[in-house]
């Protein structure tokens, strides 16, 4: 976030930049050439700023006048938290004159009775689905908040909504970790114990994944080239959904396993499909290519095993 003096380089500032998506745009920057001559970005974690907190965003702002900011609200907060976040980093950025704000929403957040394939312009159409309806409504409001902005002040604040990410640096804890970062460890330790592999639900719910750094490449675009207010669905096509059940047989394909897949149908399956369009996607960048899922999946398990004792696990 900052004011971009046309003279001099643009600063970003990428808060969430120690997870799972601000690594993946790290890697971009810092390792594909991401990054332009002079340009500073500065990655950012909950060590550097609460962003819960005014004093927090006060401290984040402080550090210098980025022209960026990378939104990157957060998984696990409450849809109290994800409020105030909202509103610190957007209000934030306006206060600092930041020329642009890319905020992260998500396609869980879509309306659960719904119409496929889901596109932009039906996020707020309905109630998004009972499992996470705090986070959902308040991931909405920044997509109200990017308009008001606009409206009011000029501000081309706008979004992302990616489907399902996994890749490096994911949260791969087996309680709390998305569903392939999870069943990489699930596996890896199966394979390890020689126990079968516990997966939740019935295996039939349908995903589309899309690999962290994809999403990072696409992001970095968003930053550069994007110049909507309306927010822009960033993932594979609907043709790439996958059921849990194949993306399972995947990982264990990658990490050799050869035991048993128990699918414990006391847990819940939750939402049973989100099928998003990419067309508008598609229309700027027609020859994007996303990595195969196969290949993705393997690149995570051999990231995870190369990094085990530093992994989030
Ligand atoms: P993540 O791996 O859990 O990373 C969260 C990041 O936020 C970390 O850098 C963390 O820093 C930081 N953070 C946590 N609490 C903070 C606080 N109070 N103040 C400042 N920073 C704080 O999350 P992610 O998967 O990268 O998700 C990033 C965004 O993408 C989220 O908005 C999410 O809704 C969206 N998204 C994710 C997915 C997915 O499947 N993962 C799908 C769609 C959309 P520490 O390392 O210090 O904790
Ligand atoms: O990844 P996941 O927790 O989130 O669950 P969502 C996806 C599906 O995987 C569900 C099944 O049907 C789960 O029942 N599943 C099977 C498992 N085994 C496991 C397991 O061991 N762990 C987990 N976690 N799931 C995400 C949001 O919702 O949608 C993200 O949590 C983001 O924040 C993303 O918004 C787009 O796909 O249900």
């Amino acid at each position: 976030m900052g004011s971009v003096n046309n003279a001099g380089p643009m600063r970003v500032l990428v808060t969430g930049g120690s997870g799972l998506v601000g690594k993946a745009i790290e890697h971009v920057v810092q390792e594909e050439g991401g990054k332009h001559e002079e340009e500073e970005w500065i990655f950012l974690s909950s060590k550097d700023a609460d962003l819960v907190c005014k004093s927090g965003r006060t401290v984040s702002t402080h550090e210098g006048e980025p022209a960026l900011l990378v939104s990157d609200s957060l998984q696990r907060s409450s849809q109290r938290d994800n409020l105030k976040i909202n509103d610190n980093v957007l209000q934030t950025a306006h206060e600092m004159g930041v020329t642009k704000v890319v905020s992260c929403l998500s396609s869980c957040i879509f309306p659960d009775r719904t119409t496929y394939p889901i596109d932009e312009t039906m996020i707020h159409n309905g109630p998004p689905h009972d499992s996470n309806f705090g986070y959902s409504h308040a991931k909405r409001m920044i997509d109200v908040q990017n308009r008001a902005y606009f409206q009011q002040y000029g501000h081309r604040y706008t979004a992302v909504i990616p489907t399902n990410v996994f890749g490096p640096h994911d949260n791969f804890n087996i309680e709390n970790g998305h569903v392939l970062s999870a069943l990489v460890n699930k596996t890896y330790k199966a394979k390890k114990d020689g126990t079968p592999v516990n997966v939740w639900g019935s295996g039939s719910p349908r995903r589309q994944f899309i690999y962290s750094l994809d999403l990072g490449r696409l992001i970095v675009w968003v930053l550069r080239e994007y110049n909507e207010v309306d927010p822009i669905i960033l993932s594979v096509g609907e043709e790439e959904e996958v059921s849990i059940k194949e993306a399972v047989e995947m990982i264990a394909q990658s990490l050799d396993f050869k035991g048993k897949m128990l699918f414990d149908t006391t847990m819940s399956d939750g939402q049973m499909k989100k099928t998003a369009s990419n067309a508008k996607l598609r229309r700027y960048l027609p020859n994007f290519t996303f990595t195969p899922l196969q290949e993705a999946i393997k690149m995570t398990c051999d990231w995870f095993l190369a990094n085990y004792d530093i992994a989030r696990t």
